[in-house]
């Protein structure tokens, strides 16, 4: 019986529209999607295999690292860096950027993830994801440093992420539309379920972390009123809040029934523009929702163009339904 289309086959006839297409590329995406199967089973047997609870240790962010940020950041690096398809990697878990050991070939591509993303949710058992993105190495780069890595977000040739849910999903994206792909646990393929996924340019849904409120910029906080005022306020209609704490489920969500989802400059932290990493956050969830037809802002300018100036840069994000995503803007605009 045919299990439909899988992602492996997807991405070999995405690959045929590609001029000159070596290969390699289709080969680092299949590592990718293996290193999320593998995550997706430690994450699924949880507390069966002694992987709850935290690690004792802090990232670079200085978050304490959960054991499963530790063991999924593994699970990266030993799956993507023997092929010959990365020239070097960067991760949330990791304060450096990883180079391929001298023993392995390097290839064309440098990989940015976060490895498990809202690993605050993982002992509560609530939806995690691993979040990627590929950019091409520079040409002529032998030994990348961490400034070939900052390069715009237009500069991804691809984004994607894991969702560890009630079931795992796979949603890729690699300049030509987005689509969605579930795990068959059966076959242990990712099956395309999604496809051409598109983000309505409206919605009545908003996601932020309302516990924040008093530090939020004006332009957010005149936005949230006006939603929580309702049919009695300008909007004239009734607004749903969500907050998972887990950006990928969140935006899973948008993907499949639109929303905003906001994690603004806050003034909580003087020292830090918004809580969202650029290079593995920011960056890839702002190229999948805008080839889905969806927006993604700070709140002044477009993600996606900012010129990041380190590996860890934090950014306020500001994305989903085109048409709300806009009102933000224009918000900020006329403050
Ligand atoms: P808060 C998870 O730690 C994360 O990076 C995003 O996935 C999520 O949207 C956000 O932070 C949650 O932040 O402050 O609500 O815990």
């Amino acid at each position: 019986m045919h299990i439909g289309t899988t992602i492996t086959q997807f991405i070999i006839e995405e690959q045929r529209h590609i001029q000159g297409a070596s290969g390699d590329f289709t080969s680092l995406l299949n590592d990718i999607v293996t290193a999320c199967k593998v995550i997706s089973r430690s994450v699924n047997q949880g507390a069966l295999i002694g992987v709850l609870g935290t690690a004792g240790t802090e990232n670079v962010q200085g978050e304490t690292q959960k054991k499963l940020d530790i063991i999924t950041n593994e699970v990266m690096i030993k799956s993507n860096e023997w092929a010959g398809h990365c020239a070097a990697m960067a991760s949330e878990e990791m304060d450096e950027i990883y180079p391929i050991p001298a023993n392995y070939p390097k290839g064309k591509y440098l990989l940015i993830f976060d490895p498990l993303d809202g690993s605050s949710n993982i002992d509560v058992n609530i939806s995690v994801g691993t979040i990627f993105s590929i950019l091409r190495c520079p040409d002529g780069v032998k030994e990348p440093t961490e400034k070939d890595f900052l390069q715009p977000g237009t500069k991804q040739v691809c984004a994607g992420f894991a969702l560890y849910g009630p079931s795992t999903m796979m949603v890729l994206t690699t300049g030509n539309g987005v689509n969605g792909f579930t795990l068959d646990t059966s076959v242990g393929e990712f099956v395309l379920t999604h496809p051409n996924m598109k983000v309505p340019a409206d919605t009545r849904e908003f996601a932020i972390n309302a516990s924040n409120m008093r530090f939020w910029e004006a332009p957010v906080k005149r936005y949230v009123d006006e939603c929580l005022a309702g049919k009695t306020g300008p909007r004239k209609q009734d607004f749903n809040m969500r907050w998972v704490a887990s950006m990928v489920a969140e935006v899973y969500r948008i993907l499949t029934r639109g929303g905003i989802f906001m994690y603004p400059r806050d003034t909580k932290d003087p020292g830090k523009p918004g809580k969202l990493r650029l290079l593995y956050e920011a960056n890839p969830m702002s190229f999948i929702v805008e080839q889905a037809g969806g927006a993604s802002y700070t709140g002044e300018e477009r993600i996606m163009d900012m010129q990041p100036q380190n590996l860890h840069q934090r950014v306020p994000v500001i994305l989903g339904s085109k048409n709300e995503v806009e009102k933000v803007v224009a918000y900020h605009k006329g403050a």
